[in-house]
């Protein structure tokens, strides 16, 4: 049994989720203020967890720190892929050959140059919007134009237009989509007709793909992910991106696999990146896939009572949100159109009156007013404190919640 109830201070760690937020959220310096002190905050916002790594995580970074030198690194052992393939086998049953996989400092700087690699200088990058918004800071970061296809709302449940999306897909300067499995924000899990629809696209346009699944470890328990790679098992164009930093809270260990089948394209990658890796992130990450699966399971149950916990505590004390249980992530997408105006900047709103730290609106890209992200990876006496603090700044509404109420 872990414990997830467990709150552990963050101060001094160098934590973008302590330190970072008036960067990131605000665009602003430490001379922005607030009516709250910055540990008084309830932070819902950047994509970590308030919770301890594994600790066959730990021991495995402590083993790797005593052999005490630190030189050069790269993952050439077989053992690392061994680890993370029999993972896909074993969780999604795909694998893939030991050559397609390359390894990265985050997803993100993989999309940042592959964008570069795959795309020309007039080609145009295809996403789903409201987005992770890196996704567009892919394009413009390498001055590619990119286009949107927003999804459909239906009641909270999003679906792909396809109709748009082929539309925008057939564009002859339109090359790469940059596919999100399971979706942030939406945190919607594509299920198989859906990725076959998909994959009928991009198999008559042509485009390259790649399939961001960083999320996919995190489904709540009822959701099964399907890799894009499993629906198009022959496909040359498609990259796929898994990371252990999401689901083990280890992102700032800056470790992920991409997984390039096309030879041409892994031959530029192994030509033109920087190929090294950290010797304490590698030994976290095969940790992570070899055993770390039984803290996997439990945290999947306490994030499945966390949004359940959320649909109750919403349903009761702020019933017009719109907000369905995400199928993965430990993210929540709120629809609070029928409380503020649309261009409401809710980030701040809930900064300065209810001392929330969470995302929102554009900081999506787009097609994402009136919304707002809820990070849930928190014990859960912080989720009840940030949620009754939420829903008192939108209602004034300061008769005490109580936990008993809610459940
Ligand atoms: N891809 C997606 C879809 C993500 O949601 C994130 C992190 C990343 C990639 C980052 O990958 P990395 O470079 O760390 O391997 N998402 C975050 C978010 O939504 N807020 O903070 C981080």
């Amino acid at each position: 049994m872990y414990n997830f109830d467990e709150i552990i201070d963050r101060r001094n760690t160098n934590a973008m989720s302590t330190d970072g937020f008036r960067a990131y959220i605000f665009h602003a310096d430490e001379t922005m203020k607030f009516p709250w002190k910055d540990e008084e905050f309830i932070r819902m916002w950047v994509a970590d967890m308030e919770f301890a790594a594994p600790d066959v995580v730990t021991d495995a970074v402590k083993e790797r720190l005593d052999k005490r030198i630190f030189g050069y690194t790269r993952v050439f052992c077989g053992e690392y892929y061994e680890a993370f393939v029999s993972w896909c086998r074993r969780r999604y049953g795909w694998e893939f050959p030991q050559k397609e996989l390359v390894m990265s400092n985050g997803v993100i700087p993989a999309l940042y140059e592959l964008v570069d690699y795959i795309c020309k200088a007039d080609e145009k990058v295809l996403f789903l919007t409201p987005s992770y918004a890196y996704f567009k800071y892919a394009a413009d970061h390498n001055r590619r134009e990119y286009v949107c296809s927003d999804l459909i709302d239906q009641e909270g449940r999003y679906a792909i237009d396809f109709e748009d999306l082929e539309q925008k897909a057939s564009d002859g300067k339109t090359t790469l989509l940059i596919f999100c499995n399971p979706h942030n924000p939406t945190g919607r899990v594509w299920k198989k007709d859906e990725l076959k629809k998909l994959a009928a696209i991009i198999e008559k346009t042509g485009l390259w793909v790649i399939s961001d699944e960083i999320h996919c470890d995190l489904t709540r328990q009822n959701q099964t992910h399907i890799p894009l790679g499993k629906i198009m098992p022959e496909y040359p164009k498609l990259i796929t991106c898994m990371a252990p930093s999401k689901t083990f809270n280890l992102a700032g260990m800056m470790i992920s696999n991409i997984i390039i089948r096309d030879d041409g394209l892994r031959e530029i990658w192994l030509s033109r990146h920087y190929n090294f890796d950290n010797p304490l992130s590698i030994a976290a990450s095969q940790a992570a896939y070899t055993s770390g699966e039984p803290w996997l399971k439990e945290l999947c149950a306490y994030l499945d009572e966390n949004f359940r916990f959320t649909k109750t505590f919403l349903a009761k004390h702020l019933p017009k949100a719109g907000f369905s249980i995400s199928e993965a992530t430990y993210l929540a997408w709120v629809n609070l159109k029928a409380y503020f105006n649309e261009n409401e900047n809710l980030p701040e709103f809930f900064a300065y009156k209810a001392g929330v730290l969470l995302e929102g609106g554009n900081m999506f890209v787009r097609h994402a007013d009136g919304y707002i992200r809820l990070n849930l990876a928190c014990p859960r006496a912080v989720l009840e404190e940030g949620l009754r603090r939420i829903c008192t700044a939108v209602t004034g509404n300061t008769t005490k919640y109580i936990i008993a109420d809610a459940v």
